[in-house]
């Protein structure tokens, strides 16, 4: 029986994924490293340094650059990236988000939120949903980003519910992998090609419904 419903944050409850790829764009065109959309989805869902060091593999490669090199590179982005989230309002939530989790509080399901992003707090603060949360994991305290299952057992520890009775909803490859690997169902949101693995892919977030999710 489903008893909890656990979110990715970037690209699922608002398009901040659209952000992260264009504050990367920035650093990677000062790096004279080519880098688009496509190369884009190997980032989503995966940690600030590693998504760095993704972008160099495709130039001069992850080791030619020190430690604190890279760091400086990573503070770049971030700040290029919270300029754009300063924008933020809660129109900003992707149309169809709250209406499900409505729906969902509605037949006392759980909901989670399964973001590796230090930026996730004042991203939720900023759209004013707070209150739809049963648990958020702490990205600070997690120890690996996805495609390891870590921040997704985290919410399941923390809501106390069985693997075996929760969803994920992921847009990213790397996340319908962390789901599974934390032996939940996994929902993806957007292309059905990058998102082969996922139990059932939707278009949108429009089509989220509580019993579409309670037949997975
Ligand atoms: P930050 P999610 C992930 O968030 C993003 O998909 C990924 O692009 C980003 O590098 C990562 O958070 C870390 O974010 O630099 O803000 O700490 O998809 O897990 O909500
Ligand atoms: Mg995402």
């Amino acid at each position: 029986m489903m008893k909890a419903v656990i979110f990715d944050l970037d690209g699922v409850i608002t398009d901040t994924a659209e952000f992260h790829y264009k504050a990367w764009k920035k650093i990677a065109d000062e790096l004279g490293i080519p880098f688009d959309a496509s190369y884009n989805e190997k980032l989503k869902g995966v940690s600030r340094m590693e998504s760095l060091c993704l972008i160099l593999d495709n130039g001069p490669g992850r080791d030619s650059f020190t430690l604190e090199e890279k760091e400086k590179y990573c503070e770049k982005k971030n700040e290029i990236y919270k300029k754009q989230i300063k924008d933020l309002t809660p129109d900003d939530v992707l149309p169809g988000i709250k209406d499900f989790m409505q729906e969902l509080k509605k037949n006392n399901i759980l909901i989670g939120l399964a973001s590796v992003s230090k930026n996730a707090p004042e991203i939720i603060d900023r759209l004013e949903i707070d209150d739809l949360f049963d648990y958020m994991a702490d990205a600070r305290v997690v120890k690996n980003s996805k495609p390891e299952p870590d921040v997704f057992i985290d919410n399941l520890i923390n809501l106390e519910v069985d693997s075996s009775d929760a969803i994920g909803i992921e847009d990213a490859e790397s996340g319908i992998e962390a789901i599974h690997r934390a032996g939940m169902k996994a929902v993806g949101i957007g292309n059905k090609i990058i998102l082969k693995n996922a139990d059932i892919v939707l278009s949108s977030a429009r089509e989220l419904t509580f019993q579409k999710m309670n037949s997975l």
